[in-house]
Parts: structure tokens; C-alpha cells; sequence
């Protein structure tokens, strides 16, 4: 009785844990770069991205774990050029509804003293739902379950220097419970540009939105449910 309870509950915690996922590597300019992959955080390869603890979902946009899924920061930094293009790659994904948003924020000389504080985050691409009902399969998130990759371009204009890359779904699947799923990567934007965005634009991370947004918490299932969706934070900076 007790073996056969303790067996469930692994299988359990292991079907859980197979629904979640992360972002577990990145091909920038061209290049491929490995990111954490597994459950336990890994010391090599070394990587470009924030090393995350686990592949389960932060419940809250005022988490602190919202903002990189609680990594801190990485050994390498992979070279791109404004205009160039950033995919990451999810090894496994199954959720179809909610937004997929990416975000970079500017961090100054040193990565190391780099913790993504202050209004300063903005995001450079996202997808929400692109046809209505909530409970369908026309979101950001659905391309990541069907193609397990999200590919975004980094603004041109943007200014030159080092930056954090963020990708975060919202995974909607359940009623009024949202989950957030957050990765960050080092990155040295080099080109010409001398752009940055301000204003509106920018955001603090944890709390870019209140958890109470409509883009944020809702039922996608609900009757009534709205016939359109907007991401939370701020509009897309395009340069
Ligand atoms: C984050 O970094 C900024 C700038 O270096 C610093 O002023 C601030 O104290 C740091 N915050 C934390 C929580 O470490
Ligand atoms: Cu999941």
C-alpha cells in the first residue's frame, strides 16, 4: 500500500515535471549555444545562460523568480549583432494557451554585477493570441509546443553594449492560475546603433504588470471569456 502510493506520487511528480519547460539552449547569429538541460543544475558545459533550478512554474509576476527563473550569472556571453537574430529552443513544451514575450534589459559593463534591477527591462518581441477562443491553439505558446523554438530579432538601432535576454511564456492553461515560465542569457549587442528605448516603453522586473491584469490572470475557459487578448507590460520596442 505504502510502496504502491510512494510509486504514484514519483509518477506524479514526474508527469508534472514533464509539463513544464525551459529554455534549454539558444542559436545566435548562427551559432549554437548549450543552455541548462535536465533537472539538476549542471557546472559544464558552461553557458551563456542564467543557470535555473528547476523546470517548475513561479505563480506570481511579484516573485523574484519571475524575473530569470531564480539564475544568477553566467560564465559566457555569445556575441550578436543589432539586427541579428536570437532563437531559443525549448527541449520540451506542452502547454498551447498563453503569450510568449522577450525582453532585454542593459547591463552596464560588467555581468557579473548585473542583477536586472530598476525600470529598465523592454521587451523587443512577443506573441499573444493571434485568433480568438482563449481556449484554442492561436498563441505564442502553442509555437513553442508545436515547433519548440521562438525566434526574434534584435533591434538594429539598438545601441551597442551588454544586455540580458529574457524569454518568458505565460502558460493560461488554468483558470485564473497563471504560470510563469522565465529564462535570461547574456548577450553583447556590437554594431553601429546607438538606439535605446525610454519611457513607456521600459518596465521593473518582477511587477511589470499587476498580477490582476487581464493578461494575466484569466479563464481562458470561462463562457463569457474575452474574444481578444492582450500581453501584459509594456508595447514591443522595435527601435
Ligand atoms: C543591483 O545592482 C544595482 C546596480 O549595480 C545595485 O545598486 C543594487 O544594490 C543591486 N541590488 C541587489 C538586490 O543586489
Ligand atoms: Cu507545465
Amino acid at each position: 500500500m505504502l510502496f504502491s502510493t510512494a510509486v504514484t506520487a514519483i509518477g506524479l511528480l514526474a508527469a508534472q515535471a514533464a509539463a513544464h519547460g525551459a529554455v534549454t539552449s539558444y542559436v545566435i547569429d548562427g551559432t549554437t549555444y548549450p543552455g541548462y538541460e535536465g533537472f539538476a543544475p549542471a557546472t559544464s558545459p558552461k553557458t551563456i545562460q542564467w543557470q535555473w533550478p528547476d523546470y517548475n512554474p513561479t505563480m506570481t509576476v511579484t516573485d523574484k523568480k519571475v524575473m530569470c527563473n531564480g539564475g544568477t550569472s553566467a560564465d559566457l556571453t555569445a556575441k550578436v549583432a543589432a539586427g541579428g537574430k536570437v532563437r531559443a529552443n525549448w527541449k520540451q513544451w506542452t502547454h498551447a494557451q498563453g503569450p510568449v514575450m522577450v525582453w532585454m534589459y542593459p547591463c552596464g559593463s560588467d555581468f557579473k554585477s548585473c542583477n536586472g534591477s530598476g525600470k529598465k527591462w523592454f521587451k523587443i518581441d512577443q506573441m499573444g493570441m493571434t485568433a480568438p477562443p482563449l481556449s484554442g491553439t492561436s498563441w505564442g505558446a502553442n509555437q513553442i509546443l508545436t515547433k519548440l523554438y521562438f525566434e526574434s530579432t534584435i533591434p538594429k538601432s539598438l545601441k551597442a553594449g551588454n544586455y540580458l535576454i529574457r524569454h518568458e511564456i505565460i502558460a493560461l492553461h488554468q483558470a485564473n492560475t497563471p504560470q510563469f515560465y522565465a529564462e535570461c542569457a547574456q548577450l553583447e549587442v556590437t554594431g553601429s546603433g546607438s538606439a535605446s528605448p525610454s519611457g513607456d516603453y521600459l518596465a521593473t522586473i518582477p511587477g511589470y504588470a499587476p498580477q490582476s491584469d487581464p493578461g494575466i490572470t484569466v479563464d481562458t475557459y470561462a463562457s463569457n471569456a474575452p474574444t481578444t487578448y492582450t500581453p501584459p507590460g509594456p508595447k514591443v520596442w522595435s527601435g
